[in-house]
């Protein structure tokens, strides 16, 4: 099936559950549009959030030369799939379904140059990719150095490396046990019988693209591609950071970034924990302390749920009646999506309180905004011990994992004065800004791999 005739190059993409998913994969398809290829995005039908079907739409809307076919999911009995997570539910859903691509991708026209899916899909797709002579990519949505302990667990598993207190992988600085994300832990857990299986097979793989750059992971990338981490790895192409886009733009934000115009200059704290992340009450409302212990002006985006279509209580039941009326005086707090990318540009925004979902980091990297690391869930504390090490930002590791012990408002406030007070960090922060401009940058090192890469799809027609 590879071959579009004329030259042109048309691929398609398949990404996963979660806006933490969906987010690095559209904006790959508009860099593609950019670069002249034809993209068609396979979409499963219904999605977990109401973030990424508008997020969806709206990138339709803002590139409608962009082909999309609905992927239909046939149903499965989730009790069989040891998590109750929605979106591991959905990953698993579209696992299952993944051969129903093989009638899907034929009827495409021009016939494919490549499909590129998500990481958590890679050993149900190569059977149907392998029949139909498809070039396979992944795009990795997490950090290069959570794509080393990947594609290393095969190896570390059977030679029970899991068991030390610290993992080698060879090239790579060492990872302590307790960064590894705990469910990887747990036998026979939908996480790591997804992780063993598809990490096992990456080397049936034509490329793997990671939304990461040199200036935040050099010896990490270098040891990949190298084949120091394990041989026969396909190329590792560091295509970040992406850049968030206009159709990503909501009106929402009009007093909020009211408010942020008149703040001075990098004094604003924002404080968000990404697209999925519910915390407990108590932890909400000791946030809420620590954020007024310390001094500084802030901008809350709190969530209270995992998926956005169960939020349901106000803002003042959550965060409690007596803070609220205090956070009016220092802060805002705010229930509702924002546009991240808008306000970690703005010139108000000086540091970030991150849980360090890896766009997260990547878009403070972009925008040069030192970050507080809290990481609580899966990849969270590899990509923080990556921006601890990069100068990006700083981590205090005594708070453990998400909902392990209630951190008290008196440390977050300190720890957050500590960020914003500590002027190396805003040093650093702008130079990994930097480093992060010229990777993007006419002639840098992403354009030069989405040149090779296109040159490559087209001499295979
Ligand atoms: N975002 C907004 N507005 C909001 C909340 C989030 O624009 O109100 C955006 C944010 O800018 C980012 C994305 O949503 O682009 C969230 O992604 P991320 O920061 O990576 O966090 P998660 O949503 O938690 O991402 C999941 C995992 C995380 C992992 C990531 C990529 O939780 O651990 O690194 O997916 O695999």
């Amino acid at each position: 099936m590879s071959g579009s005739g004329s030259g042109s190059v048309h691929v398609a993409l398949l990404p996963s559950a979660g806006m933490g998913h969906l987010t690095p994969f559209l904006r790959l398809a508009s860099l593609l549009v950019q670069h002249q290829c034809q993209v068609t995005l396979v979409s499963p039908e219904l999605t977990v959030s109401f973030a990424e079907s508008e997020l969806m739409s709206r990138f339709l809307s803002a590139f409608p030369e962009v082909n999309q076919i609905q992927f239909h999911l046939l149903p499965f009995d989730t009790a069989t799939a040891n998590s109750t997570d929605p979106f591991w539910l959905q990953f698993e859903a579209i696992r299952r379904s993944a051969h129903l691509l093989s009638s899907l991708l034929p009827s495409l026209s021009p016939p494919l140059s490549a499909l590129i899916t998500d990481v958590t899909l890679i050993s149900s797709v190569i059977p149907v990719t392998e029949s139909l002579c498809l070039p396979n990519y992944i795009l990795f949505t997490s950090s290069a150095k959570m794509f080393s302990l990947f594609s290393f667990f095969p190896t570390a598993s059977s030679s029970a490396s899991l068991d030390a207190e610290i993992l080698e992988i060879p090239g790579v600085l060492p990872i302590p046990k307790s960064l590894i994300p705990p469910l990887l832990l747990v036998p026979n857990s939908l996480f790591a019988n997804i992780f063993m299986e598809d990490s096992s097979k990456l080397t049936k793989l034509n490329g793997v693209f990671i939304n990461t750059f040199e200036g935040l992971e050099v010896q990490t990338l270098e040891a990949l591609n190298g084949g120091k981490v394990i041989e026969g790895l396909p190329s590792i192409f560091s295509v970040g950071p992406f850049m968030p886009c206009e159709f990503e733009k909501r009106d929402q934000l009009g007093a909020t970034l009211k408010w942020l115009d008149h703040q001075p200059a990098e004094s604003v704290v924002y404080v968000s924990f990404g697209s999925r992340t519910a915390m407990t009450r108590n932890q909400i409302r000791e946030i809420g302390h620590g954020l007024l212990r310390s001094g500084c002006k802030f901008l809350w985006v709190l969530k209270d749920k995992i998926v956005d279509k169960d939020e349901e209580e106000e803002l003042d039941q959550v965060v409690g009646h007596e803070i609220m009326k205090r956070i009016k005086k220092q802060g805002m707090v705010v229930k509702t999506w924002v546009d991240q990318g808008e306000i970690l540009g703005h010139k108000a925004v000086g540091g970030f309180v991150s849980h360090c979902g890896w766009n997260s980091v990547t878009e403070a990297a972009y925008h040069g905004v030192r970050i507080l690391a809290w990481p609580l869930h899966g990849d969270q504390k590899i990509n923080a011990e990556v921006v601890v090490m990069s100068g990006l930002g700083m981590w205090v590791r005594s708070w453990g994992w998400g909902g392990e012990i209630v951190v008290k408002g008196e440390e977050i406030g300190e720890a957050v004065k500590e960020m914003m007070g500590n002027e190396s960090l805003k040093t650093k922060a702008a130079e990994v800004k930097e480093a992060a401009r010229k990777a993007i940058d006419v002639g840098g090192s992403c354009e030069v791999t989405f040149r090779g890469l296109i040159n490559e799809w087209k001499s295979n027609n």
